[in-house]
């Protein structure tokens, strides 16, 4: 059901992975709010006011309040919204290991993307296979395949909402790009998470289509790839 009345605007950018997290939160929880969607190559007077900081979307406000960076976003939307299924584990032990695999995710998978981006499809991608292969087994110690494809089983949990934008970038980049991810005999489980979420219903709503990531990478890399990111517009 969903949440009414909760002064909720979320400042965003379609391509960016991070707002990706934020709106499928959101619509996980049914949560109703305000999407303002950003133009970074001329920041607004609201985005740099709520994120004085990093000047980065997603940023949150809610009831006027400004939070910023996607994990403590989603983390902050857990915890005020916490319905009748949680993202984050009810266990100690296993939210620990959720913030653990995210952190990994941003400091290894994430960033040689971004590197393998950057580089214009340049930089050898040797590390971010091995990477996807501990992501696999850490998929196979926490994910109980019998409740379903995600690391919450047969629900979207918190490590499921970080990884989701993957599900259309990854392809994205390999048909543009030419990345070579892991296959599906190399990563079965990441292929059937992946696959499950591009299924979900809130995924759906959430994450582009992967053409029009195609199309917006193309155009990117038509223009200049150094600025790629910052000169796009929703
Ligand atoms: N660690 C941040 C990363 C956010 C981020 O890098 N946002 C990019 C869009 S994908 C951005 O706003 N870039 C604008 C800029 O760098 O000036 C998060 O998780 O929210």
């Amino acid at each position: 059901m969903a949440c009414h009345d909760q002064d909720v605007t979320l400042l965003s950018f379609w391509p960016s992975p991070f707002s990706m997290r934020v709106k499928l939160a959101l619509l996980l929880k049914g949560i109703e709010h305000e999407d303002l969607p950003q133009d970074l190559g001329n920041k607004s007077k609201l985005l740099l006011e709520s994120n004085p900081v990093h000047k980065k979307v997603p940023v949150l406000i809610h009831k006027g309040k400004p939070i910023a960076e996607s994990a403590i976003i989603v983390h902050y939307i857990d915890e005020v919204w916490p319905g009748t299924s949680p993202l984050l584990p009810q266990d100690a032990f296993l939210r620990a290991q959720h913030r653990f695999w995210t952190d990994f995710f941003e400091k290894k998978i994430s960033d040689s993307l971004d590197r393998f981006i950057r580089s214009n499809g340049a930089a050898v991608n040797e590390e971010f296979i091995q990477d996807c292969l501990l992501l696999e087994g850490a998929l196979a110690e926490l994910g109980d395949e019998e409740e379903g494809p995600f690391f919450g089983g047969a629900s979207m949990s918190f490590l499921d909402v970080m990884l989701a934008p993957s599900a259309v970038w990854i392809p994205a980049l390999e048909q543009v790009m030419g990345l070579k991810p892991t296959s599906q005999e190399q990563c079965p489980r990441l292929h059937k998470l992946f696959g499950a979420v591009t299924e979900h219903p809130s995924a759906k709503v959430a994450l582009p289509q992967i053409e029009k990531l195609k199309e917006f990478t193309q155009a990117r890399l038509v223009s200049d790839h150094h600025v790629w990111i910052a000169k796009a517009s929703p």
